[in-house]
């Protein structure tokens, strides 16, 4: 129709949230400004990951590598050229975590920022300093680098309020607390998904504008979905709740069809999908990780924010996601989210074990 095949009023990310921005005077426009740095790095991470050259399974490193001079000079797969001595080798995941702390850093808007990819927190120098904190996993699912699956940003925005020295417990907040929060898919396409608490939109980049323009407007996650998303190798090590979802999912007691499995194993294309599509997410504990292997601020947090932004719901195992109080900043959780219904169910599953 028409208006898709000539869109001609753009609505890119930076309109977006200036408009919303508009309805909030008292604001001199630092989020817009903050945002707009996230984005940067969204952007470079998305050409890195595109730009990506395999080097063939023990060969040389079996993980790619961004190498913006061996990019430009060669397509070379078997990677010779790119051993050459003196030339500079960085992971990508930790060439992502620079740009996004550098871009962060310079946003002058920022004061703590803990990233996936450092042990400690990181304090902004004072001259640099300003009113937000961003809890960040630059680059999520690395483990499916190696053969191009899709992989992606979290991110997770928090407010220090009255203007007080930034100090720890400013990020160690719970997930209500957060401002605003997102993720970047680098996928088939690149999907930047923003919730600033009134709602979800998607934006997806156009690579010849270099822009994100709002492709997915108030999205709204399925009230009841069909999938289940869970890494079902982990199944000897579950607890009763837990099986017995996952059972039920199989072998449905109540006359539904049976659900379908999705597990990419990347967090970030399967709450996607959970998102649009609707269904269950779940990495829950084990008798080996008892906190399951989610990371509270930049994992949890964040989709768990998200998900209820669009209708869904999350759930630890004990309580609200959202309702979770971190005390140390790299902490895990076991997380449940999705489809309202199907949270709804596993809710109850646990509340009956006590
Ligand atoms: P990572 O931070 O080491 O990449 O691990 C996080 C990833 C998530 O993206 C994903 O949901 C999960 O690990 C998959 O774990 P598993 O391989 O145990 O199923
Ligand atoms: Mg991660």
């Amino acid at each position: 129709h028409e208006a898709d095949a000539f869109r001609t009023d753009l609505m890119t990310i930076t309109r977006f949230v200036l408009n919303e921005q508009s309805k909030h005077p008292e604001s001199r426009g630092d989020f817009s400004i903050l945002l707009s740095n996230i984005v940067l790095g969204c952007k470079f991470v998305c050409s890195a990951v595109n730009k990506v050259i395999l080097f063939p399974p023990n060969q040389l490193h079996s993980v790619f590598f961004y190498k913006r001079q061996v990019w430009q000079n060669s397509l070379d797969l078997q990677g010779r050229r790119m051993c050459r001595q003196g030339e500079e080798q960085k992971k990508l995941d930790v060439l992502s975590n620079e740009v996004f702390v550098k871009a962060l850093v310079s946003s002058g808007r920022t004061s703590i920022l803990v990233s996936e990819e450092d042990e400690e927190a990181i304090f902004v120098e004072k001259s640099k300093r300003g009113k937000y904190c961003v809890v960040f996993d630059p680059l999520d699912g690395s483990s499916n680098i190696d053969c191009g699956v899709s992989i992606g940003t979290i991110f997770g925005i928090y407010m220090i309020k009255d203007g007080h020295d930034a100090c720890i417990e400013d990020v160690l907040q719970p997930g209500k607390e957060m401002l605003a929060a997102g993720y970047c898919m680098y996928g088939s396409s690149c999907t930047l998904v923003l919730s600033t608490g009134s709602g979800v939109n998607g934006f997806t980049l156009d690579p010849s504008l270099g822009e994100f323009i709002l492709t997915h407007p108030d999205i709204k996650t399925p009230k009841k979905g069909k999938i289940y998303s869970v890494n079902e190798g982990n199944a000897k090590n579950w607890d009763g709740p837990t099986a017995k979802y996952v059972e039920r999912c199989k072998y449905p007691t109540d006359g539904s069809p049976a659900k379908s499995l999705r597990y990419i194993g990347s967090m970030v294309a399967d709450v996607h999908r959970t998102l649009l599509y609707g269904g269950i997410f779940l990495y829950p504990a084990d008798k080996k990780s008892p906190d399951g292997k989610l990371r509270v601020l930049y994992e949890v947090f964040p989709m768990s924010f998200l998900m209820e932004q669009a209708g869904g719901q999350s759930f630890t195992g004990k309580e609200r996601s959202l309702d979770l109080v971190p005390k140390k900043i790299h902490e895990r959780s076991p997380i449940f989210m999705g489809s309202y219904d199907d949270v709804e169910e596993i809710k109850a599953l646990y509340a009956a074990e006590g």
